[in-house]
């Protein structure tokens, strides 16, 4: 009998650990170690970008160093012309800068001298959650995506999965 209860309550700590971690906001540093700066390459932030997923409630962080560089989210034309001008909110000088972040596009600059121009811009697409009552909306349709490499199972998933382990657990338990 203590078996079955080493089964019962490991699969229980399992599927909420995993439940846990469906749930998390994923926190993105932008340029990670680099960090918000000129970069080497002018094309190193969409390189950092690209293989990554955004989700709608992630955080997106820029840590810069203070008095050297910013940070301020623009329209898709300014980003593109390095303009800081018709800026989406504010002009943040203090590091680190968090953004919480919502479906959709989204750019950022460095006001500073010609460092957008020299690639300190990042452009990222953020998907919606990983809600099953948030399914993507058709203009993502169009957007390279890796299905299945992304995504936990949603709560209703991991309820089923719980629900079926538990049964089989409770099924070796009267067996044995
Ligand atoms: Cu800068």
């Amino acid at each position: 009998m203590e078996k079955c209860v080493i089964v019962v309550v490991g699969v229980m700590v399992a599927v909420f650990v995993e439940g846990m971690f469906a749930q998390s906001t994923t926190v993105h540093v932008v340029g990670d170690s680099m960090g918000w700066t000129v970069p080497q390459n002018p094309s190193e932030y969409s390189t950092w970008a690209n293989p990554k997923k955004f989700f709608a409630g992630d955080i997106l962080t820029f840590k810069f160093m203070n008095g050297r560089h910013d940070v301020v989210e623009v329209p898709k034309a300014s980003y593109e012309g390095c303009s800081a001008s018709n800026a989406i909110g504010n002009t943040f000088t203090t590091s680190p800068t968090n953004f919480s972040l919502t479906q959709g596009h989204h750019y950022y600059i460095c006001t500073f001298g010609d460092h957008c121009q020299s690639g300190q811009k990042l452009a990222i697409q953020v998907l919606s959650s990983q809600e099953p009552s948030h399914p993507p909306s058709p203009s993502n349709a169009n957007v390279p995506s890796t299905p299945g490499s992304s995504s936990s199972p949603p709560p209703s998933v991991l309820a089923a999965v719980f629900f079926n382990l538990m049964s089989i657990a409770l099924t070796l338990c009267f067996s044995m």
